[in-house]
């Protein structure tokens, strides 16, 4: 499907777009100059369906699971590198990486708590090419001492002391990041610790992760070089009854220990959303990480795609002005479409749903809200589905040189045609 549109017509629309948008109050040429500074923090993990590098990897754990088995997956950092070059060439604006531990550059054969910035200067040094900021995530699956279920709430000392050191180590990653790239690594903390079966006990897990964690973030790590989040749970397989990082357990513990909390939408009862929470948490928190995503019934980590959700999580990101205290990150993985293709079209529908949320008309909306007319605020919401935010994207896109409209995806297809089938485990089964 192309749509060759010319530059000319993308201009004309984009003009006409404007004085609808100014007529509002809205000036759109600023709106897009604030665009360009938000960053989204693209998660590496789809590329590869969660496996990562290490050199006995084990098969995906801790109660995430990624479906299908499209061809042409990233089997090593160099083609991985090079399918997140071609996403990010296809997205407006300059975005952030997010690595999970697993995705270091190990020589030899590196235990989790042996990891390092030495693993990891590979991706600082092209991370710096790229111009992107990284952002960071101890991984605390996948693993044998993850295999019944626990981490750092595990009942045995040894194995809790173990994921201590991978925490600890994982920070001092993200302060290697963070201090190389002048822009602090977010360090998300996300364990699956939890039981299929109602527990007996329910608070001594609680207290050990609580623990755990206090040893982790024991060493002061300058905040200008990492942040450390924490993120909730409800339920994952095979913790369906009990997941010991409850949002109560990490909301708790993210005031009192000032640390980041990590919503992540895909993390609550399905219909339970997590637009709701932001204006609540940003009250007592000054700065939060989302793992934006789609649930489809329950976690399922559905690729993002332009939903009434989506676009309420950046509405509140906006309306309650915390772009500078929200940090953007995605959280997906379907091995049922092209990888690259995903990260496309979930990082494109984020930046667009951040867009359309800038161009509203806020201030006039909550001044009906004051004056008690909501005949007028939902008169003007229902009529704000219907402005012409599509030629604004376009135009957005064309400045920003990336394709219009659907245009990607021929260079997608030209990529997997090129590069991603002639992968030789593709090549091998054909
Ligand atoms: C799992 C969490 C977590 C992971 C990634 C891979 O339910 O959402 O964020 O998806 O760390
Ligand atoms: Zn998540």
């Amino acid at each position: 499907m192309s749509e060759s549109r010319s530059d000319n017509s993308i201009e004309i629309a984009f003009e006409l777009a404007s004085e609808r948008y100014a007529a509002v109050g809205i000036d759109v040429a600023a709106v897009l100059a604030k665009l360009k500074k938000i960053p989204v923090s693209v998660h590496c993990w789809q590329g590869d369906d969660v496996g990562g590098f290490e050199h006995d990897a084990e098969e995906l754990g801790g109660g995430i699971a990624v479906t299908g088995n499209y061809p042409g997956k990233a089997r090593s950092i160099d083609e991985l590198r090079g399918d997140l070059e071609k996403a990010y060439s296809l997205l407006p604006g300059n975005h952030r990486l997010n690595l999970h531990a697993i995705y270091g550059e190990f020589l030899t054969p590196t235990d989790r708590n042996e990891i390092g910035p030495e693993h990891f200067q590979g991706w600082i040094d092209w991370a710096r090419q790229q111009e992107i900021g990284l952002d960071f995530n101890p991984s605390f699956f996948s693993h044998e001492k993850a295999s019944d279920g626990f981490t750092l709430s595990h009942a045995d000392a040894g194995i809790r002391q173990f994921w201590i050191e991978h925490g600890i180590a994982s920070r001092e990653i993200g302060a290697a990041m963070g201090k190389a790239l002048g822009s602090p690594c977010i360090n998300n903390f996300w364990v699956p610790d939890g039981f299929k079966d109602t527990p007996a006990d329910r608070s001594a897990p609680r207290q050990r992760l609580a623990a755990s964690l206090d040893e982790i973030f024991a060493p002061e790590i300058n905040p200008q070089h990492n942040l450390d989040a924490v993120e909730c749970k409800l339920f994952g397989i095979g913790s369906e009854s009990y997941v010991v990082g409850s949002h109560e357990f990490y909301l708790g513990y993210a005031m009192s220990r000032k640390k980041l909390l990590c919503l992540d939408a895909g993390h609550f009862h399905p219909t339970e959303v997590i637009s709701d929470k932001l204006s609540s948490v940003l009250l007592y928190l000054p700065e939060i990480l989302l793992h934006v995503s789609r649930g489809v019934r329950w976690d399922s980590d559905h690729v993002v795609t332009y939903t009434d959700e989506l676009q309420a999580i950046a509405q509140e990101i906006v309306r309650t002005d915390s772009l500078d205290r929200v940090h953007i990150g995605l959280d997906f993985f379907d091995a049922s479409i092209n990888r690259v293709a995903a990260w496309v079209i979930g990082t494109r529908n984020m930046i667009k749903a951040l867009l359309t949320a800038m161009l509203e008309p806020t201030d006039q909306l909550k001044q009906f809200e004051l004056d008690g007319d909501y005949t007028s605020r939902l008169a003007l919401m229902e009529e704000l589905k219907f402005m012409p935010f599509g030629a604004v994207w376009d135009y957005y896109c064309l400045c920003s040189g990336v394709p219009i409209g659907a245009d990607w995806l021929k260079d997608v297809k030209q990529y997997e045609g090129q590069v991603q089938l002639q992968r030789s485990d593709v090549t091998e089964r054909v």
